[in-house]
């Protein structure tokens, strides 16, 4: 699949600083030490109900993580899939009465527009669990070659009990891990399971749904973990710095992608770093496509919202925390977004070199990007206050703001 198109990010004078972030995995902000060339992966959408607010701040915190490890002048290697087929996607195009794929394809592409406007980083690669399925297939062959995987009524199963680190991503005990299955694309109460967590890789064709030639598989689709981990091993490779998402990914995706990459190549973990942003909510409950309880970008653009705004809204609150969205955050964010405007347009201001430097770190220390709006806000509370003769400073703060937080001014 096609991406979006880039924006340009600004060089800036000085020194990047180096990304320490939270990691799931140890529970702890771990320094990150990627090479030349940074390597994420980020889980996509499931190209249905997109694009709400909770889904671009996940986006945002990754975006975030990429402009950081640019600044350090570094290139980053970015990889996102699209989940275009799966049983939540085939239920709403079967509920709404229209074909599943002009469904993912038309969401597909108002995602890209909404990212596009909200300037995030487009990935080098971007991947359907489509087009993913001739790379998934020999995975699940080999787990089951391995005996990692077994049959049940023509699906294939993933083991969890083959692989020994099974549970080092999330630290849940079981009891939480069954609950959370249910929830989240699991069938933890099908008999004849070896565990009830174990994780669907290959689902045997249905009667009126699509499936693919999964050669000695037989016909089927891919599972919803093994997508993520085909698409990030062919093109990242094991080891890579960071895969993210949201906190809801956690268990049961994370933890079991962690688990068949563990099995598939006898190393773990398969991301040095496991990020996950918080949960966005809307009326006291998070926002989801199944409680329908959402605000979509593409609306607040229709109805003449400035997306720099939006993304200002979302960078005002720290990635890690779970928090509301309401029409005061969006407005705070407008009149913040007018206040830099007007800041930036002046001729000039105070020296900005100590500002950008204070980003760097907010954002090097685990994203803070509150941190950082704070100290762009007291640049701008200065110049209002004191003027300021550096004919350079209200460009370089606006350069800043561009290239550390994809706000442009
Ligand atoms: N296709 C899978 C990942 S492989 C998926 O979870 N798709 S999704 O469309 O449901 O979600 C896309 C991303 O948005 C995920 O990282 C998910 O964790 C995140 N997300 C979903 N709802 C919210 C929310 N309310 N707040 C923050 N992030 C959210
Ligand atoms: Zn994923």
């Amino acid at each position: 699949m096609h991406a979006w198109p880039a924006s340009e990010v600004p060089a800036l004078p000085g020194q990047g600083r180096d990304l320490r972030i939270h990691d799931t995995a140890t529970g702890g902000s771990v320094p990150l030490d990627p090479g030349p060339v940074a390597r994420i992966y980020v889980c996509g959408i499931t190209p249905y109900d997109a694009t709400h607010i909770g889904h671009a701040a996940t986006y945002n915190a990754f975006d975030l993580v990429q402009r950081v490890w640019l600044d350090t002048k570094r290139q980053v290697h970015y990889v996102q899939n699209v989940t275009d087929v799966d049983d939540p996607l085939l239920e709403r195009a079967h509920r709404d009465g229209i074909d599943w794929v002009a469904l993912a394809e038309q969401q597909t592409a108002l995602f890209r527009e909404d990212m596009t406007a909200l300037r995030m980083l487009p990935p080098q690669q971007y991947i359907g669990a489509v087009e993913a399925i001739p790379g998934i297939v020999p995975l699940v062959e080999r787990l089951r070659d391995a005996g990692a995987a077994y049959e049940l009524e023509g699906d294939i199963y993933f083991s969890v009990e083959s692989d020994a680190d099974f549970g080092k991503v999330s630290g849940l005990d079981a009891a939480a891990m069954r609950l959370l299955s249910a929830e989240r694309g699991g069938d933890p109460d099908r008999p004849g399971k070896k565990n009830p967590l174990d994780p669907m890789l290959w689902m045997a064709a249905r009667e009126g749904e699509p499936s693919w030639d999964g050669g000695s598989l037989g016909r089927g689709r891919p599972g919803w973990h093994i997508e993520c981990v085909a698409i990030a091993l062919d093109h990242l490779g094991m080891g890579f710095d960071v895969q993210g998402g949201g906190s809801d990914l956690v268990f049961p995706h994370h933890e079991m992608g962690a688990s068949h990459a563990q099995v598939l190549t006898g190393e773990f973990p398969m991301a040095k770093a496991y990020v996950h942003a918080g949960m966005v909510a809307l009326d006291g409950e998070k926002m989801s496509k199944s409680k329908g309880n959402l605000v979509f970008v593409s609306k607040l653009r229709r109805d003449g919202v400035d997306p720099a705004a939006i993304r200002l809204a979302l960078l005002a609150h720290h990635y890690r925390s779970d928090w509301e969205w309401t029409d005061q955050v969006l407005q705070d964010a407008v009149a913040r977004l007018g206040r830099w405007r007007a800041a930036v347009s002046r001729p000039d201001g105070p020296p900005a070199e100590a500002l950008v430097e204070e980003i760097r770190e907010a954002l090097a220390d685990d994203l803070d990007a509150p941190a950082a709006l704070a100290a762009v806000d007291r640049w701008v509370a200065r110049q209002d206050a004191e003027g300021g003769s550096d004919i350079g400073a209200p460009g370089v703060v606006s350069r800043a703001v561009d290239a550390l937080l994809g706000v442009a001014l």
